[in-house]
């Protein structure tokens, strides 16, 4: 395709209206003719300060709106029907994370995906595209410090709504490590369980935080990630590999060092819109790219697939306190 990629954006929230913005002012080879909201009203709002066309829904985006691609920002509970709107017109559908909140959402997808015989999806799991996650990638896959036996993780925010649940600590933020630490250890699950420490006192009564989520590989790599979503101190990721015979650590985005008022301070990130922003440049243009040579790379729905039944077994976990085994379905040859 010669011409620039005219993208339709479902979904106008904080995430959606950031990925208008990095497709109008720093990315190259697209451009955003239309957008589409549940929220009508909201959507509309959007779309009016944008200058951009309103839809009713992705169908009409895709159809008389005119976009050649899609993607899904909207609720995670809307992503399913959003994506197999994108298959059902054969256009490339980049989803935020999770693909849906279940793996019965995300099986969907990939019935409907395989039966239209052509990869379509891709699954917005950023983290892939950090600069920092790929230098762990090297130094896993460069072999200089021997195998991987543990990794270390820490998934803090800030703050998260009062509708926070505690299945949304899993879900919603959790997902990314279930998927970007499977990608950087290249296996695949065998089993997951989850503690659930005393909670901070600032959390509503429907969300138990912190919780730690413990993931076993096939080989038998250990996994623990904290994740602490009200914890009013800043946006906080980490993630350490312990080696055979070195310890590798996932850097900050360096920030100054501030000196003032009898204090060395060193600035953290408020939230995933700072501490990401060139995973999420990176990732859009390369989708951007790849969608306009008719290709797809990256996550794939077999992906997002994988991320949902390990994150709906961390539930059953969570519930019942006992380690789960985390069962997945032969791969299609599809995915290979
Ligand atoms: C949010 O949806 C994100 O994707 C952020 O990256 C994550 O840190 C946060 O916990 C999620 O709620």
């Amino acid at each position: 395709m010669n011409t620039e990629l005219r993208v339709g954006i479902a979904g106008v929230g904080a995430i959606g209206r950031t990925h208008i913005d990095r497709i109008t002012h720093a990315l190259q080879g697209a451009r955003v003719v239309g957008v589409t909201d549940v929220a009508k009203e909201h959507g509309k709002a959007v779309a009016a300060a944008y200058n951009l066309p309103f839809y009713e829904h992705p169908g009409g985006l895709l159809a008389e709106g005119g976009a050649d691609a899609l993607i899904v920002a909207s609720s995670d509970q809307h992503h399913a029907e959003h994506v197999l709107a994108a298959i059902e017109a054969g256009k490339p559908v980049l989803c935020e994370k999770p693909l849906s909140p279940d793996a019965a959402g995300c099986r969907g997808i990939i019935e409907a995906e395989m039966r239209g015989g052509r990869k379509l999806v891709q699954v917005g799991f950023m983290r892939r595209y950090d600069p920092g996650y790929r230098e762990l990638k090297k130094a896993v896959e460069g072999g200089k410090y021997g195998a991987p036996l543990m990794l270390h993780c820490a998934h803090r925010n800030y703050s998260v709504p009062e509708t926070f649940t505690s299945h949304m600590s899993i879900c919603n933020s959790l997902i990314h490590e279930i998927d970007v630490l499977r990608w950087l250890i290249g296996e695949d699950y065998e089993w997951v369980d989850v503690v659930i420490p005393k909670s901070t006192k600032n959390a509503p009564p429907i969300l138990r935080d912190p919780m730690v989520l413990n993931l076993y590989s096939k080989s038998g790599v250990y996994m623990n990630v904290e994740c602490f979503v009200n914890n009013r101190v800043g946006y906080d990721i980490q993630c350490e590999i312990c080696f055979e015979e070195g310890f590798v650590r996932l850097p900050d985005l360096s920030t100054p060092h501030i000196l003032v008022d009898a204090a060395r301070v060193t600035p953290i990130c408020r939230d995933w819109s700072e501490r990401f922003v060139e995973a999420y440049n990176v990732e859009i243009q390369e989708w951007i790219n790849t969608s306009r040579e008719g290709r797809t790379a990256g996550p794939s729905a077999w992906d997002g697939y994988v991320a949902c039944i390990t994150s709906d077994c961390a539930q059953q976990a969570r519930e019942s306190g006992a380690r789960v085994k985390v069962a997945l379905p032969d791969k299609p040859t599809f995915y290979i």
